[in-house]
């Protein structure tokens, strides 16, 4: 094993949630960060490291498996950012115990932020409104369950999504809250536009400039929704900040396989033809009405102030090989 972290023993655990996070199994930019991290604590609990320095070795080749999954969602590194900053101990024992308590905490905290999100996104809808969404957000679905609990009576149309139709993990969540769920394709949306209060969307990532990084079709939707007249709201936890845009990195939108827009069979039969599938678009901040967070609501050109706040002027990677 090598202390630089090349060779380092990545555990069972890790390359399970990794494999997960990349097919999608484990999917939605929360719920990967909250992975992210007990795949870390998973790693910690699983070690053999005969010192700390092997073990922090460890720990950082398994950060890189996990952070090479998918590049797009932000909270991924800012999950693993979060256990690594809090990890001491000169012993490999404690430095253990310190990554356990560690995602312990992060996790806690991102089930209250996105409690607190949930607040405050309820509180800009009104008993009766109706709601479109797009794909399937744990932040989005948090501020309706709220609203719900406060006693609103709400219709929501839910596009499916494609490729992947994570609009049906959508229809389902909120149906089960007692909401009045119409699932329309992902074309029909502009016609069902009029019909709506508010367009309700999560985000995988947000830029400094309050650019809004989310599954493909957002910006589509966001510029109908202006036409219309229609406010777009962005709910996202402030893991979703993307740090490394203050220093001005872009968005990396990760490419997935054509195999989930078209099979084999139909594309050869079709002819030879190029498919793409980027499975993410921007919404420039012109588009979007407020980011609701779990600081409070936004709007989309002031975000980079709360950024500044969290982050500071940038970010390490401190998984990277030392
Ligand atoms: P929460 C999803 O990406 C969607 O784009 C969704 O809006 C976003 O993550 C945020 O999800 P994917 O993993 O964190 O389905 O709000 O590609 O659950």
């Amino acid at each position: 094993m090598s202390p630089s972290g090349g060779d380092a023993d990545v555990s069972e655990a890790v390359h399970r949630t990794a494999e997960d996070i990349g097919s999608m199994e484990i999917r939605g930019a929360a719920t990967i960060a909250a992975a992210a991290a007990e795949a870390l604590g998973e790693q910690a609990a699983a070690s053999n490291a005969g010192t700390p320095e092997e073990f922090h070795a460890e720990l950082r080749a398994a950060a890189r498996v996990l952070y090479d999954t998918r590049p797009t969602a932000v909270s991924l590194p800012n999950a693993l950012r979060y256990v690594f900053r809090d990890i001491e101990g000169d012993t490999v024992e404690r430095l253990a115990a310190s990554v356990h308590a560690s995602v312990s905490e992060f996790c806690r905290r991102l089930e209250t932020a996105q409690n607190d999100l949930g607040r405050v996104g309820a509180n800009r809808l009104r008993d009766g409104d109706t709601i479109m969404t797009h794909c399937h957000s744990t932040d989005v679905v948090s501020c309706i369950e709220t609203a719900v609990a406060h006693g609103k009576s709400l219709s929501a149309y839910v596009k499916e999504t494609r490729p992947r139709n994570q609009g049906h993990i959508t229809a389902e969540a909120l149906a089960a809250l007692g909401v009045d769920v119409t699932l329309i394709v992902d074309s029909a949306a502009r016609r069902y536009l009029n019909e709506v209060d508010h367009v309700l969307v999560g985000a995988d990532s947000i830029a400094a400039d309050g650019s809004v990084i989310n599954k493909i079709g957002t910006s589509g939707l966001a510029v109908n929704a202006r036409d219309r007249g229609t406010p777009i709201v962005c709910a996202a936890q402030t893991i979703k900040l993307h740090p490394d845009t203050l220093t001005g990195h872009t968005v990396d939108i990760e490419m997935r396989d054509e195999r989930e827009v078209i099979d084999e069979a139909a594309e050869r039969e079709i002819g030879d033809i190029d498919v793409l599938n980027p499975a993410f678009d921007v919404t420039p901040p012109r588009y979007v009405d407020a980011i609701v967070t779990e600081r409070g609501q936004f709007p989309p050109e002031s975000i980079v102030t709360l950024m500044r706040e969290l982050f500071g002027e940038g970010t390490t990677e401190p998984w990277a090989e030392a």
